[in-house]
């Protein structure tokens, strides 16, 4: 299986996260990506291969292109009024609420209150190599599926940052660009066949579902944290399905604290039963490993024996699959998750 890393995700490297009122060290760090390198280089089954340069024109078919333009310069832009600050972070945020009965905002033109037009809230720091690592991030997930598209079964794409929770016009949960829906979305329109997310890591993918909620052609199903009590809470039930032309085509498992290998599968199962039902020509995973039984920040319980049926029910739906790391935060084990995980999806 083709790995497709870059060592430019280095440079988004926050030295703290305000979470809970308070600084925390950041859960999502460099170490994460070097551990999972470091894993699959070990095993013969995995060939490494550098991304290609895509340009922001794939990320533009997804996001507001005010996105990309913001944080191209935004950190280099808050120096002039803070200088020597690592990290950017917002401290007013763009609410509806704040102008209800007025009318629409419009973007403001001071540099921190853009801050918080373009980001919806306080984990997700910008540093002075953050647009670099998050424009790799997206060159290693399209380099992924370029190989798949070329003919590979499956390619993996060791993403970081993260992305599925980077909406059309609005970035946080660690994501700056939502790298599976920019890649679903390069899929559906190079193909022109069905495209199918599947969602595993914790949270819910707001992001994914939000770009392609209205879209007839690319599928997005989820299992992760019921947002009665999981981040991001807002995005995720049950009753999320699509709207218009895109009715149906989005599903969600929001499921219970602790729930551990046997119960995810059931609902993994039923999962990929609606992407056989949709008749996906190729399949997108993003794949967190959060949904570990000892990550510091979800309480799901799976195990890495899990992971491996949880791979090998994916690679049952014998499709192209293109599997791009979001989360996972337990640092040490995520090695072997991923080796576990990506094990499953090789089998035969
Ligand atoms: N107190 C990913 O796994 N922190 N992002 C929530 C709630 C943000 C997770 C804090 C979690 C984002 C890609
Ligand atoms: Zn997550």
């Amino acid at each position: 299986m083709k790995v497709v890393y870059s060592l430019r995700h280095r440079a988004h490297h926050p030295q703290h996260e305000f979470e809970s009122s308070g600084f925390q060290e950041p859960f999502e760090h460099p170490e994460r990506a070097e551990i999972i390198r470091a894993a699959l280089d070990a095993d013969h089954r995995f060939d490494f291969v550098a991304p290609d340069d895509w340009g922001t024109d794939p990320i533009d078919a997804v996001h507001d292109p005010g996105l990309v333009a913001f944080l191209a310069t935004a950190w280099e832009e808050y120096q002039q009024s803070h200088p020597y600050t690592h990290d950017v972070v917002p401290d007013v945020f763009h609410l509806p609420g704040i102008r209800d009965g007025m009318g629409p905002a419009v973007e403001p033109t001071d540099i921190g209150a853009r801050l918080g037009w373009w980001c919806y809230e306080t984990t997700t720091p910008l540093t002075h190599g953050t647009y670099d690592a998050a424009r790799s991030s997206v060159d290693v997930a399209l380099t992924a599926a370029d190989h798949v598209v070329a003919g590979d079964r499956v390619a993996y794409g060791l993403c970081r940052p993260p992305g599925h929770h980077a909406a059309r016009a609005v970035y946080g949960g660690y994501c700056f660009f939502n790298n599976a829906a920019i890649v679903a979305q390069h899929l559906a329109s190079t193909t022109g066949g069905k495209v199918a997310v599947l969602d595993v890591d914790y949270h819910h993918g707001n992001g994914t579902q939000q770009i392609f909620y209205d879209r007839a052609d690319v599928q997005f199903v989820s299992l992760h944290g019921d947002p009665q009590r999981a981040y991001p809470y807002l995005t995720g039930h049950r009753d999320e399905r699509g709207t218009g032309p895109g009715d149906g085509t989005t599903s969600n498992f929001p499921l219970p604290a602790e729930v551990e290998d046997d119960e995810y599968l059931t609902a993994l199962t039923a999962a990929c039963g609606e992407i056989d039902a949709f008749g996906a020509e190729s399949i997108v995973v993003s794949l967190g490993l959060d949904t570990y039984w000892e990550d510091p920040i979800c309480d799901f319980a799976l195990t890495a024996d899990g992971f491996e049926r949880c791979g090998r029910l994916v690679r049952e739906l014998g499709r192209p699959t293109v599997v791009l790391q979001e989360g996972g935060y337990a640092t040490a084990e995520l090695g072997v998750n991923a080796l576990a995980w990506l094990s499953g999806v090789l089998s035969e």
